[in-house]
């Protein structure tokens, strides 16, 4: 992103670094599933002078004055969210995707009350309820996981955990599961035990918004979601529901848990939910997963390991235990490459998750580039090359062969602009 000369002027040195980072996000295969490449209309209204204006409270019920813009463009964000989802109410305050987790348990949930998530080695995120998580230690959590033959979740063990449990709340979603979730049979069991169904989408928000994965909004009381992942907004949260939850949901992110709302974030919402609206986000959701399933097929066919052997959705997770190096390893060796990718616990995992057996792979950000599945072959021999030299050297790959690996990855990615970096 190019500045005006202010920043520039007023601090080279952090002017420096952000346009270090253009340039490094411009040259690497970025595969971490979470992430992607917001437009520069984005950008900009992540940078504009709303950020200089508190705004506790809601439209038309603000605790400050001064809200003849502020109130409009929050409106303006609930409504284009509400469309894009088909939901009754949206909260679009959530600082990012924790703290709207945390809002939906605030609000649904009495403290201590028992929650059912799916675990983090399984797949599952965090707040779900995870040990470390406040929402472990201030819920009594449960947690459910995939099945070990085939590791897809396993919904006989989920009604029966529900059953003996009677949780408040049942959680669904992930952060590195690569199958579509049935979101009716989550809500019949909720149904079954009382329980509200909440359904974290933030990893296939942009898949739901774009119609190339089923939604939860028919089926859950409240859906929580980042907007920075697939769906490709700013760093942010949103959190929709059904109306007879607005009051609570509203309450629990402010004053529950968060003061004034980042208003240039909202506006920067607000612009990626109207490009999300746009019928071209349709194309976009429906080649991130035809890249997705391209590219497993591109690791099947150079004998590597997936985890449910593909992928329904944006990503992949390879299990690396055949090679004799971990995620980590893997996943540091390939950074030097300019290849960025994460490592990642498989499920049953024998290695901690600091240095787990394999790695997760998303595809929202090189297909907003404009990769399209005849790439992914290509995307996979850079990969599968570097895993494999990282494999023969105990982990550890010369120099001259990152650089080299790394300029050829530049040189493929050029004629695919990187969204709102200049190039
Ligand atoms: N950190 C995000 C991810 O990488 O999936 C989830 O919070």
């Amino acid at each position: 992103m190019t500045f005006d000369p202010a920043l520039q002027d007023a601090d080279p040195e952090v002017s420096d670094l952000i346009a270090r980072e253009d340039t490094r996000q411009r040259d690497s295969l970025r595969l971490i599933a979470s992430e992607n490449y917001a437009s520069r209309a984005v950008l900009e209204a992540s940078a504009a002078s709303l950020t200089n204006k508190y705004a506790e409270g809601y439209p038309g019920r603000r605790y400050y004055e001064g809200m003849d813009v502020i109130d409009p463009l929050e409106a303006l964000a609930i409504d284009r969210a509400k469309a894009i989802f088909g939901a009754e109410h949206a909260n679009v305050q959530p600082y990012s995707g924790s703290p709207a987790n945390l809002a939906a348990l605030l609000a649904l949930v009495e403290p201590g009350g028992t929650i059912l998530g799916m675990s983090l080695p399984a797949g599952g995120h965090l707040t779900h309820g995870w040990k470390v998580s406040a929402t472990g230690i201030y819920y009594n959590a449960v947690q459910y996981g995939v099945r070990e033959s085939d590791h897809r979740l396993d919904m006989d063990q989920v009604r029966a955990l529900a059953k003996e449990h009677a949780p408040k709340l049942i959680w669904c979603g992930h952060s590195a599961y690569p199958r579509t979730v049935d979101f009716a049979a989550f809500a019949e069991i909720a149904n079954e035990v009382g329980a509200h169904l909440v359904a974290d989408i933030a990893h296939i928000a942009g898949l739901v918004a774009g119609g190339a994965h089923p939604s939860p909004v028919p089926h859950a009381a409240a859906v929580t979601t980042t907007t920075h992942k697939t769906l490709r907004g700013p760093r942010g949260g949103l959190i929709l529901c059904k109306q007879e939850h607005a009051k609570a949901i509203d309450k629990a992110v402010f004053p529950g848990l968060q003061g004034g709302p980042h208003n240039h974030t909202t506006a920067a919402k607000a612009v990626a939910f109207k490009e999300a609206l746009d019928p071209s986000f349709k194309d976009y959701a429906a080649q991130i997963v035809t890249n997705a399933k391209a590219l497993g097929e591109a690791f099947l066919a150079r004998d590597h390991a997936l985890i449910t052997g593909g992928t329904d959705n944006h990503l992949l997770l390879l299990d690396l235990t055949a090679t004799g190096i971990s995620g980590r390893v893997a996943a540091k060796a390939l950074n030097g490459c300019g290849i960025e990718l994460n490592g990642n616990s498989i499920p049953f995992d024998k290695r901690k998750p600091f240095d787990p057996s394999g790695v997760r792979i998303g595809l929202a950000a090189l297909t907003s580039r404009g990769l399209a599945a005849e790439h992914m072959d290509a995307v996979a021999g850079f990969i599968d090359e570097g895993i494999r030299e990282a494999a023969k050297h105990d982990g550890a790959v010369s120099d001259a062969f990152a650089t080299s690996l790394a300029g050829r990855v530049r040189e493929y990615l050029q004629p695919f602009p990187a969204p709102g970096l200049s190039h």
